[in-house]
C-alpha cells in the first residue's frame, strides 16, 4: 500500500545495470528488482545491487555536515559548515600559496554526474598542481597507453564481449567485480554465449578466481610478469608470420618495424622462467589468437596496478592491432557515448607538464600519483600540502601504504570531505560534506559510458525529492568549486560560463551540428532543469546521436532520453570510429611510441638478473564487496571466510602454515596479521588477501587485515606513476604465540 515503482541506473560498479525500485510512502526503498526492460542489463542484478536498498537507508550515512575541532564533532548547518571551509582554505592558500591545498578524487565521483562536471572546476578554482585521483591506484596505465598510440588519453578500446569469437582476458575478474573499462551487464552470459557461439575464452591470472574457472582455458601467470607473456606474444606473431594484414588499418600503423625489432628478444622460452607460463602455451595463444576470425585482448586491474602497468596495456592493444581486431565488430572498439562530441578537436597527448615537489614524478593527464601524496603531505618546505580537498575516496585504504598517509592526513591544516559516511580517510576531516542518498540523486554516467559493449544511454531521475535545504551533489560540488575561488559567487555563474564557452566553440566549428548558429539562441532551446542537467543536455544535443538543436529532430535530448527512455535506450552495437578517435600527431597509430619502446629495457634487465624466488601478494574482490566501502554496507560485508590470506597448499606446507592458523604478513611498509586460508586456486609462490577490508567504524578496532598496511607506496609503475598493488614482495611468518 502506498509504494511506487521507480527506475534508475545502479550506481555501484561498472556494469551500469537498470534497477527497478520499489519505495515506500517514506521514501524507502523496500525492494529493488533488475529492470528487465533495461536494454543493456535486461534484468540483471547481483547482490550488491539487490543491497542497493540498506545502503540507500543506512542509518550510519551522514544527513548533515559535521565539523571537527580536535577530537570533537559535531553536526553543523549546512551555511556554517561552506563557511568555515572558505575561510579554511582561503588561510591555506594566503599563507602557503595555491599547492598547498590538494585534491584527492576517489573512485564514487565517476559515478555521478556531480564528479565529471563539477571535479575540474574545484582544481581550476584552487589553482593547485596537487591533484590526485584512484585512477593512479587503478587504470592510468591504459590512459597513457591510449594517449601514445591513439593521442586520446580516454581511448581505450573495449572488448567487443557479444560479437567476439576469442577473448584473452588477462589481470581480470568480472564474475567478482562485474567488469570495469567495459561495461557489460551480465559478464557470465556475455562470457558464456561466446563458448555457446564455439569461441574461446581464455584467462590469465595468477589466481584460479571464478571467471577462470568458467574459462576454457586458464594460464596461471606470476604477478607483475604479463608484460614478458605479452612481448612474447608480439614475438611469435612477428616469428611465425601470424600478422594480420587487415585492410581497415592499413596505411593507419606506425613503428611496426621498430616494434618487430623491439620483441626480436623475447622468444617464449625466454620468459617461462620469469613468467611461470610454459613456451608452448605462449606461442598456441599466439596462434589461436591470430586463427581466430574475431578476437580481443582485455586487460584489466590486474595488468594495470603492477610494475609494468603501461607496457601491459599498450601491449595488450598491441596484439589487438596485429590481429587485425582493432576497431572491428568482435574486436576491440571504441564505444562512442551519446553525450560525448565527435567533432572536439584535441591537444596531443604529453605528460611531465610539471613535477611532484619531493620524489620529481612527473604529471600525468593533469595528476600526480597518489603513491606519493603522503610525501608531499609530510615533507616540509616551499609547496608542501596542509589541505586537502578529498571527493567520493577512502584513500587511506585503497592508497599503496595506507598507515603512512593515515598519519599524514591527521597532520593537515586543513582538511574537507564531500562524502555520506565517516571513515578511515574522512575521520581526519575539519568538515565532512555530505551528499544526499542515491535514490535522491539523478543519475547519468559521463565517465562509465564511454566504455560500455553497445552504444547506450540512461538518465534516471531523483525517486525521492530532496528534503529543503539539503544540496545535491552536484549543488555541493558547485558550491565548492565557488568556496575555493575565494569568493562568495554564485555557483551558478561557474555552469553559465561553461554553457557560453562550450557553445561559443560549437558553432564556432566547421564539424558541429551547429555550426554558424546564434548561441543565444541555442541556450534558450536548453532543458529547463538545474544546471547541471542544461549541461548534460547541451552535450547530449552535440554528441553524435544528438539533435543538434533542431539540426536532426530526431535526434536525442535530456527530455527525451528523460521522458521517452525511462528505461535506457540502446544506440546499437559497437561502430568502427578509428577515424573520430585517432588524434596522435602523425594521424596514425603509434604501435611503438619510444617512451614505452626505452621501458621495454626493465624487460631486458630483469631477464638477465635471477628469476625472484619469494612470496608475492596480489589482491582480490568479492562479489558482495565494494572496495573500501564496505564496512558500510553491513550486507553485503558479512560472510565468514572471506577476509582470509590465500596461499598455496605447497606454500603452507613448507612454512609449516596450517588451514585456520593466524599469520604474519610483512611487507616493506608494514605487517597485518590474517588467517591463512591454504588453496589450489593460487599459483605457487603467491598469496593474496581482499581489497578494501578495513575497520568496522571508525575509532574501533580493526576486526580485518587492511591490505593497503603492506603496499608500497615507494613501488611505481614508472610511466603511468600508477601504484603497484599487486605483485607485492612479503614475508609470511607464524604469528609468535601470544603471551598468556
Ligand atoms: N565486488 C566488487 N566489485 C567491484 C569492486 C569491488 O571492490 N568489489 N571494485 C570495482 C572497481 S573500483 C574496479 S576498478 C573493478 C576492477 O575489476 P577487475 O579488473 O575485474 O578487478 P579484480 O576483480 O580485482 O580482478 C583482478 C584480477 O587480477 C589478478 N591479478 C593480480 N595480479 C595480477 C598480475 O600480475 N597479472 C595478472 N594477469 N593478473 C593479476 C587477480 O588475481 C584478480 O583476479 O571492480 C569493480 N567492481
Ligand atoms: N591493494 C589494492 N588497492 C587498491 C585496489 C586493489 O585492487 N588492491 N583497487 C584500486 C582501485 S581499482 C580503486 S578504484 C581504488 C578506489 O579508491 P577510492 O576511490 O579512494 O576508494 P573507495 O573505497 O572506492 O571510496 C569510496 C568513498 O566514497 C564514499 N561514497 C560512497 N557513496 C558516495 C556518494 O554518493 N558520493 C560521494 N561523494 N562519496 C560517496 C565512501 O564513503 C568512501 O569514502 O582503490 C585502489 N586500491
Ligand atoms: S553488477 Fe554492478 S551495477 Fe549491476 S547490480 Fe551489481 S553492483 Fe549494481
Ligand atoms: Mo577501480
Amino acid at each position: 500500500m502506498g509504494e511506487r515503482t521507480a527506475y534508475r541506473t545502479c550506481p555501484l560498479c561498472e556494469a551500469l545495470c537498470g534497477l527497478e525500485l520499489t519505495l515506500n510512502r517514506a521514501g524507502a526503498v523496500t525492494a529493488v528488482r533488475g529492470d528487465r526492460e533495461d536494454p543493456l542489463s535486461q534484468g540483471f542484478l547481483c547482490p550488491k545491487g539487490a543491497a542497493l536498498g540498506s545502503l540507500d537507508g543506512d542509518p550510519d550515512r551522514l544527513r548533515e555536515p559535521l565539523v571537527r575541532d580536535g577530537a570533537e564533532r559535531a553536526p553543523a548547518g549546512w551555511e556554517s559548515a561552506f563557511e568555515i571551509v572558505r575561510r579554511n582554505i582561503g588561510d591555506v592558500i594566503a599563507r602557503y600559496g595555491k599547492d598547498a591545498v590538494a585534491v584527492y578524487v576517489g573512485n564514487l565521483t565517476a559515478h555521478s554526474i556531480a564528479g565529471p562536471l563539477y571535479t575540474g572546476a574545484i582544481v581550476k578554482a584552487i589553482g593547485t598542481r596537487n591533484l590526485y585521483t584512484a585512477s593512479t591506484a587503478d587504470q592510468m596505465p591504459k590512459r597513457v597507453s591510449g594517449g601514445h598510440m591513439f593521442g586520446d588519453p580516454l581511448a581505450v578500446p573495449v572488448p567487443d564481449l557479444d560479437r567476439t569469437g576469442h577473448l584473452l582476458m588477462l589481470g581480470a575478474d568480472p564474475l567478482a567485480s562485474n567488469g570495469s573499462l567495459c561495461s557489460a551487464p551480465d559478464f557470465r552470459r556475455r562470457l558464456k554465449a561466446i563458448q555457446a557461439r564455439g569461441g574461446k575464452v581464455t584467462v590469465v591470472d595468477p589466481r584460479r578466481t571464478r571467471t577462470a574457472a568458467l574459462a576454457d582455458e586458464h594460464v596461471f601467470v606470476r604477478p607483475g610478469t604479463d608484460a614478458f607473456l605479452l612481448i612474447a606474444l608480439v614475438h611469435t606473431l612477428f616469428a611465425e608470420d601470424l600478422l594480420t594484414t587487415a585492410d581497415h588499418l592499413a596505411g593507419r600503423v606506425n613503428g611496426l618495424d621498430d616494434l618487430r625489432a623491439l620483441a626480436v628478444d623475447f622468444a617464449p622460452e625466454r620468459v617461462t622462467d620469469v613468467t611461470g607460463v610454459p613456451a608452448a602455451t605462449i606461442r598456441r595463444t599466439a596462434r589461436e589468437l591470430a586463427a581466430a576470425p574475431r578476437a580481443a585482448v582485455y586487460g584489466r586491474v590486474g595488468t594495470c596496478t603492477q610494475a609494468y602497468g603501461t607496457l601491459n596495456s599498450w601491449l595488450v592493444d598491441v596484439l589487438n592491432t596485429l590481429t587485425g581486431n582493432l576497431d572491428r565488430a568482435g574486436g576491440a572498439m571504441f564505444p562512442r557515448p551519446a553525450h560525448a562530441p565527435v567533432y572536439r578537436r584535441k591537444r596531443p597527448f604529453t605528460t611531465g607538464r610539471w613535477r611532484s615537489r619531493v620524489r620529481g614524478l612527473p604529471e600525468i593527464n593533469g595528476e600526480l600519483p597518489v603513491a606519493t601524496l603522503a610525501d608531499e603531505i609530510e615533507t616540509p618546505g616551499e609547496g608542501q600540502i596542509r589541505g586537502l580537498v578529498t571527493l567520493g575516496g577512502n584513500p587511506v585504504l585503497s592508497a599503496p601504504n595506507g598507515a603512512r598517509l593515515d598519519r599524514a592526513l591527521a597532520g593537515l591544516d586543513f582538511m574537507v570531505s564531500v562524502d555520506p559516511y565517516l571513515n578511515e580517510t574522512t575521520r581526519h576531516a575539519h568538515v565532512v560534506l555530505p551528499p544526499p542518498r542515491p535514490v535522491q540523486t539523478p543519475h547519468y554516467d559521463i565517465a562509465l559510458l564511454g566504455f560500455a559493449v553497445r552504444d547506450y544511454a540512461r538518465y534516471s531521475p531523483a525517486a525521492v525529492p530532496l528534503p529543503g535545504g539539503r544540496p545535491s551533489e552536484t549543488a555541493l560540488l558547485a558550491r565548492l568549486a565557488a568556496l575555493a575561488a575565494g569568493t562568495d559567487a554564485d555557483p551558478a555563474a561557474l555552469d553559465e560560463a561553461i554553457i557560453t564557452a562550450t557553445l561559443a566553440r560549437a558553432v564556432a566549428h566547421d564539424g558541429s551540428p551547429v555550426h554558424g548558429r546564434e548561441p543565444d539562441e541555442l541556450r534558450k532551446m536548453l532543458d529547463p532543469g538545474p544546471l547541471a542537467e542544461q549541461r548534460l543536455d547541451m552535450m547530449l544535443r552535440l554528441g553524435p546521436y544528438g539533435d543538434g538543436f533542431g539540426a536532426d529532430p530526431s535526434g536525442l535530448t535530456l527530455t527525451r532520453l528523460r521522458t521517452e527512455h525511462p528505461h535506457g535506450l540502446d544506440l546499437g552495437p559497437l561502430k568502427p570510429r578509428l577515424d573520430e578517435v585517432l588524434c596522435t600527431t602523425s594521424g596514425r597509430i603509434e604501435l611503438c611510441p619510444p617512451t614505452f619502446a626505452a621501458d621495454v629495457d626493465r624487460l631486458h634487465s630483469a631477464l638477465r638478473d635471477a628469476p625472484p624466488t619469494g612470496l608475492v601478494l596480489i589482491g582480490r574482490r568479492h562479489p558482495r564487496s565494494d572496495n573500501g566501502r564496505t564496512h558500510t554496507t553491513p550486507e553485503p560485508a558479512r560472510g565468514s571466510g572471506t577476509c582470509t590470506l590465500q596461499l598455496n597448499p605447497a606454500d603452507a606446507d613448507r612454512l609449516g602454515i596450517t588451514a585456520g592458523a593466524t599469520v604474519r604478513v610483512v611487507s616493506r611498509t608494514g605487517a597485518v596479521e590474517a588467517v591463512a586460508e591454504p588453496t589450489d586456486t593460487l599459483m605457487a609462490g603467491v598469496v593474496s588477501l581482499p581489497h578494501g577490508w578495513g575497520h568496522d567504524r571508525p575509532g574501533a578496532a580493526s576486526h580485518h587485515p587492511v591490505l593497503s598496511a603492506v603496499t608500497d607506496d615507494h613501488a611505481i609503475d614508472p610511466l603511468s606513476g600508477n601504484a603497484v598493488l599487486n605483485g607485492v614482495p612479503v614475508l609470511i611468518q607464524s604469528r609468535p604465540t601470544a603471551l598468556a
